[in-house]
């Protein structure tokens, strides 16, 4: 852990400590439930823990796949102490997580070549799409890039003010259009504006609405082949936010929208405020899409690049 301690400053590890607190909080207080008067890992006790992990939203597949890590360690070391549990489910969980073949960021970064770099963020209504994207402008910003915002979320009217607020809350330029606009012209607009303006980030908000898989993916298509009309490979990525809040809601739409999109990086925002903040441990075990993000709270400070080992870390400690 020494080399954590290293790469993540106290400030960030404070601030997810804090914003896990609810999670952990009520995580240990039913795993204490659990083992209460228990002095052995028996299979009672690996049933309790069963249900503890799957009603701490870890999902059902993750959760079966750390119960059977513990009882092959019940079974090899014999005597297990329940005291001792929380250090295994540490270890094991961490082992699991680890196993997960996606790359991990350690900072808030782009891609190098790609300019302008051009990021897509999608999901579904109100899950902190336009307060991710603001967040974002700011980390990077900070890091001396040019960033240039697009409204492409143009049904209703107040998304483009929100994002417009945000954009002078960051002081980057945004590019936007009347409510009602074509999502898409929106989208050419901002990556015509961004080259001109010799942009290195450009972040593309769309609107959080999912009718059906069908008119998903054709609108985000129709935005995808427009852009490429200005920069050739764009979109580079597509974020897709969930509210993290929701807990298997959050799987669900995990499913359906990498089933219907190129959706290659995740966001998973208000783990502050929420007991099921181990739905982030269940959705990096289940996809292979990696969790690039996490929100943990409502201020422009409150996003963090995502990494397991100081999740797990923090969750135990
Ligand atoms: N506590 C907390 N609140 C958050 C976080 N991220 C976003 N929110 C809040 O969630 C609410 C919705 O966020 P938006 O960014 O407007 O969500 P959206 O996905 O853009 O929503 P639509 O534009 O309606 O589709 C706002 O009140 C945000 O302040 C977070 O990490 N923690
Ligand atoms: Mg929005």
């Amino acid at each position: 852990m020494g080399l954590f301690k290293n790469i993540f400053s106290s400030e960030k590890k404070e601030t997810l400590d804090k914003g896990l607190e609810k999670s952990k909080t009520s995580f240990f207080s039913k795993l204490s439930k659990a083992v209460a008067g228990k002095s052995k890992v028996d299979d009672e006790v690996l049933d309790e823990l069963e249900e503890v992990l799957v009603s701490s939203d870890v999902g059902v597949k993750t959760t079966i796949k750390i119960i059977e890590r513990i009882e092959g360690r019940v079974a090899k070391d014999k005597y297990l102490g329940t005291e001792e549990l929380n250090q295994i489910l540490r270890e094991e969980i961490a082992n699991l997580l680890s196993e997960t073949n996606v790359g991990e960021a350690v900072d808030f970064e782009i891609p190098q070549g790609k300019k302008p770099y051009v990021l897509m963020v999608v999901g579904v209504n109100g899950v902190g799409k336009t307060t991710t994207i603001g967040k974002l402008a700011h980390q990077f910003k900070n890091k001396g890039l040019n960033v240039v915002l697009g409204a492409a979320d143009t049904f209703r009217a107040a998304a483009i003010d929100q994002l417009q607020v945000w954009a002078d809350r960051v002081d980057v330029p945004i590019v936007k259009q009347a409510m009602g606009s074509d999502p898409a012209s929106v989208a050419f607009d901002t990556l015509q504006s961004g080259v001109n303006q010799n942009a290195d980030v450009i972040i593309i908000d769309t609107a959080g609405r999912l009718h059906n898989k069908v008119n998903l993916m054709n609108e985000l298509t129709k935005v995808k082949r427009v852009m490429q009309k200005v920069v050739e490979d764009a979109p580079h990525d597509v974020l897709l936010v969930l509210d993290g809040s929701t807990g298997q809601n959050a799987f669900e739409q995990a499913k359906q929208f990498t089933a219907a999109t190129e959706v290659n990086s995740l966001a998973v925002t208000k783990l502050d405020g929420t007991a099921k903040g181990g739905v982030v441990i269940g959705i990096s075990d289940q996809f292979q899409i990696p969790v690039k993000y996490i929100g943990v709270g409502e201020g422009i400070e409150d996003l963090q690049v995502f990494n397991k080992y100081e999740f797990v870390d923090s969750f135990f400690k």
